[in-house]
């Protein structure tokens, strides 16, 4: 992980040891939460039982929104570092808390805020345009900070007269040009997850189930987005199931989001594509790193914290206050 801006954290289980397996993690964690006036954030790729614990569940657009929001002395964040430190950005005086500081992110991780730096030399004039899927350091160097639920906004947003970099997310990128009719040079990263989808698996899921709708991540391949009756961000595929007639849709993202889809639609099927022979679903190693003992002991313990240099902070906060006062 890009870890600039993080204090020198380590991970509560490296240092604490194992919870004794006679400890209630629920009834502690609903204990700590109110003793510490916490407030939990959940990404839509949590499992299950992290996701029903939550003040709030949601997209990255949704969950910087909560934590800007949130009137509580701790945030416990779970999902991954940069939503975490975006977190901590938009609500400076929380406590902001990562159950596991290895929940990185590949798009954030291979794009260095100093590489990136040099990549934009090459772009003078441009308009940059990150993925919040970003550090700190990139998204201090950037215009405007999108999400998926809201990239077609924001690149619309941008004068046509203007020229457009995005990224680090180079499908998505791919994806919102086409949308939008914009050109813009796209900087070469891509989501470990989205790219083990394959058109070939999403063929075969299609062929046994021939009446299921297929719904589309941005951040896949063209290859596979080009298959799908809808290609839109977590919360906007949760919101087309809710509403579609349909009674089976084939899901082509995390699989931690067909918790709410079952229970928004309980009368449907949901099949994830799978990602391997074993026909196993999509799981996001990183997000998958958080727990519920190690949120018991982030709220015990009060840490890992992140932390954020101020200047930096403030110089990250700007793209990220542009985004969200386009609604
Ligand atoms: O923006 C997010 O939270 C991610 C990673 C995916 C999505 O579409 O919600």
């Amino acid at each position: 992980m890009q870890n600039a801006t993080l204090s020198p954290t380590e991970n509560n289980l490296d240092s604490a040891g194992p919870v004794g397996s006679e400890l209630d993690l629920l009834a502690e964690i609903n204990r700590l939460r109110v003793d510490r006036n916490a407030f939990i954030l959940a990404h839509y790729y949590q499992e299950p039982v992290i996701q029903d614990l939550a003040n709030v569940v949601g997209d990255s657009l949704q969950l910087a929104q909560a934590a800007q929001k949130a009137n509580a002395d701790v945030v416990l964040f779970c999902g991954v570092h940069f939503m975490a430190e975006t977190a901590k950005i938009l609500n400076p005086n929380a406590t902001v808390v990562l159950p596991d500081t290895d929940a990185g992110c590949s798009l954030a991780d291979r794009c260095h805020a100093e590489l990136f730096r040099e990549w934009l030399k090459d772009y003078p004039d441009h308009v940059v345009v990150s993925y919040i899927n970003c550090s700190a350091g990139v998204k201090a160097l950037s215009d405007i900070i999108c999400t998926s639920s809201n990239v077609v906004r924001v690149i619309n947003s941008i004068p046509p007269d203007k020229k457009i970099v995005f990224a680090p997310d180079r499908h998505l990128g791919r994806w919102v040009a086409h949308k939008t009719g914009r050109e813009m040079a796209l900087y070469p990263g891509f989501c470990v997850i989205h790219k083990q989808f394959s058109a070939s698996a999403v063929s075969q899921a299609k062929a046994a189930h021939p009446q299921a709708k297929f719904l589309a991540h941005p951040e896949c391949d063209i290859s596979v987005s080009s298959l799908a009756d809808f290609v839109g961000s977590t919360a906007s595929m949760l919101n087309y199931v809710a509403k579609d007639s349909g009674k089976s849709f084939i899901i082509g993202t995390e699989a931690g989001i067909l918790h709410l889809m079952k229970k928004a639609r309980p009368d449907a099927e949901f099949v994830p594509v799978p990602v391997d022979s074993g026909g196993n679903a999509p799981l996001c190693p990183y997000m998958r790193l958080n727990t519920l003992e190690k949120m018991y002991l982030a709220l015990r313990d009060l840490r890992p914290q992140v932390t954020l240099d101020a200047e930096l902070r403030q110089k990250a906060l700007v793209p990220l206050e542009r985004m969200l006062s386009l609604g």
